[in-house]
């Protein structure tokens, strides 16, 4: 039979072992205040105007316009790599990069440039289309053995359009063409849009 304490650190299975709860409730209670310390940083990365720093600021629950809030545009917008910290979890940190792809940041140099294989989690926001820059970081981030989502963004532009552009326009039908394609892709997708992130 397996050892259910196993994946247990050793001070603790010792102490749960020699039958000593007193001993191991309070390592456990050491081991957890351990793992609230250490850091993760997770980069938010994919084209630019995908909707990185709006993403940002949703999952931090800042409007775009507050001091505190990643600059957002209709225009090239994030140049450097800047760290937004959780604000619940001070060691969970959340980097704004910049978009891959640019005249700027051509996708060759984009990995070099934002030195991708720094953050521990990745987060690929993508709007409208799944594109060939989306594949090239989910491949780099699979080649270090890490981990990542894929956050579809602008779905309230999609259903938009084709509400005004079908005439037997229908909502889940819609989500749920989003949601298969991204599928056929092999993503891990979660489909976003700001206000849903807000709510
Ligand atoms: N309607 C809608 N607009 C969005 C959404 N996400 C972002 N936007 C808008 O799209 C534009 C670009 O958003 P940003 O968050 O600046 O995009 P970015 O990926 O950070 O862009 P760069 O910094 O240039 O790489 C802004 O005008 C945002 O308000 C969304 O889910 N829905
Ligand atoms: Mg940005």
């Amino acid at each position: 039979m397996d050892d259910p304490f196993d994946s247990y650190p050793e001070e603790i299975k010792e102490a749960l072992i020699n039958n000593d709860p007193a001993a191991a409730a309070a390592k456990i209670h050491k081991y957890l205040e351990k793992q609230d310390n250490i850091p993760l940083n997770i980069a938010i990365t994919g084209e630019s105007g995908s909707g990185k720093s709006s993403f940002v600021n949703a999952i931090r629950g800042i409007d775009h316009d507050d001091e505190k809030a990643a600059p957002t545009g209709c225009v090239e917008t994030t140049m450097e790599v800047t760290p937004y910290p959780h604000p619940n979890y001070p060691k969970v940190t959340f980097w704004d990069l910049p978009g891959i792809g640019t005249t700027n940041f051509p996708a060759d140099q984009y990995l070099n440039h934002v030195k991708f294989e720094r953050f521990d989690f990745f987060i690929i926001i993508s709007a409208d289309r799944f594109r060939e820059n989306d594949v090239k970081l989910a491949q780099e981030i699979h080649k270090m053995k890490k981990k990542f989502y894929f956050v579809r963004s602008k779905i309230d532009h999609n259903i938009q359009d084709e509400k005004r552009s079908k005439k037997n326009f229908n909502k889940e039908t819609t989500l749920t063409r989003i949601r298969d394609d991204y599928i056929q892709g092999r993503c891990l997708l979660i489909i976003a849009t700001i206000s849903v992130l807000r709510v």
